[in-house]
């Protein structure tokens, strides 16, 4: 490690999908890595993998006193936190807004929006103290370019990269980066979760094409932060090749 690595990096989801690969990315660089979720099974098997370096925290980011006291209570070898991965996040649903279940808006927005500034929150101040840092966002492509049955989970996202921005302004002079990172369609458990568990459903959606992969995310992740220190990256957008954007629509009726 040189003193402008980071030693550790806090990942929340890193139960699956992006968040693993990440936490294994890490991992490979000597990094010392908190991984945080709600599925402990999961997580356990990651420590197993990684090894001394590697820290599990049970985590549900939409409880905030359980956020604030998981930070407090971080061990002291684990408790400078260099860079933290808001990685937590899920869409559920793609159905128009008019038929849409506000129980599942609530659950997007509490965990995209809400939990990701607990977290960032919690951290904040420690990085800010210690004069260096690095808030590490999961915004999306669905933040920027609208689809049908997107509504609040593209709501969502587009909080993630205006709310890395105003962090960007707020953090001025402290040392302290963040980044926005907004992939496209990649395949990890999302599908699978957007459609209740349906994993039928969620394959076809990768079925014929080469979406982006975790390994993918994490690369561009630990790209960012591994940048020297006078540099920010602000925002990645990264999509598969083979994804694009149509043209709008138009209804030629009435
Ligand atoms: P996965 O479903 O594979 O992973 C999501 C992770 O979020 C899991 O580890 C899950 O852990 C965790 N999580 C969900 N809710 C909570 C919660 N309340 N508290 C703590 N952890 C939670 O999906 P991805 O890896 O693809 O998604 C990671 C992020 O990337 C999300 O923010 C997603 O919106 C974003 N993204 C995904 C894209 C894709 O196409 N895959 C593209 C663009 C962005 P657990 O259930 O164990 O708590
Ligand atoms: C996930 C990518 O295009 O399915 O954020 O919304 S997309």
């Amino acid at each position: 490690m040189t003193s402008t690595q980071p030693a550790t990096v806090f990942i929340t989801g890193a139960s699956s999908g992006f968040g693993a690969a990440t936490a294994r990315r890490f991992a490979a660089a000597g990094v010392r890595v908190i991984a945080a979720a709600r599925r402990v099974d999961r997580l356990d098997d990651l420590a197993k993998e990684l090894g001394p370096s590697a820290l599990t925290v049970a985590l549900d980011v939409r409880d905030r006193d359980a956020v604030f006291a998981a930070v407090a209570l971080l061990p002291p070898e684990f408790a400078a936190v260099d860079v933290l991965v808001n990685n937590a996040g899920l869409a559920l649903g793609l159905g128009p807004a008019q038929e849409a279940d506000l129980d599942e808006w609530d659950q997007m927005i509490d965990t995209n929006c809400k939990g990701l500034t607990y977290c960032t929150r919690a951290i904040l101040p420690g990085m800010v103290a210690r004069g260096r840092g690095h808030v590490i966002n999961l915004g999306s492509v669905a933040g920027t370019y609208p689809y049908p049955g997107g509504n609040v989970y593209g709501g969502s996202k587009a909080f993630v990269h205006q709310f890395s921005l105003d962090l960007r302004s707020d953090l001025h002079g402290t040392g302290v980066r963040v980044t926005s990172v907004e992939p496209g369609m990649a395949d990890t458990e999302f599908s699978t979760v957007r459609f209740g568990g349906d994993k039928e459903q969620a394959d076809a959606v990768y079925a014929g094409m080469q979406p982006l992969t975790a390994d993918d995310i994490a690369e561009a992740i630990y790209w960012a932060a591994a940048q020297p220190p006078h540099v920010n990256v602000n925002r990645i957008e990264l999509m598969a090749t083979a994804q694009s954007f149509a043209p709008f629509q138009v209804t030629r009726e009435g």
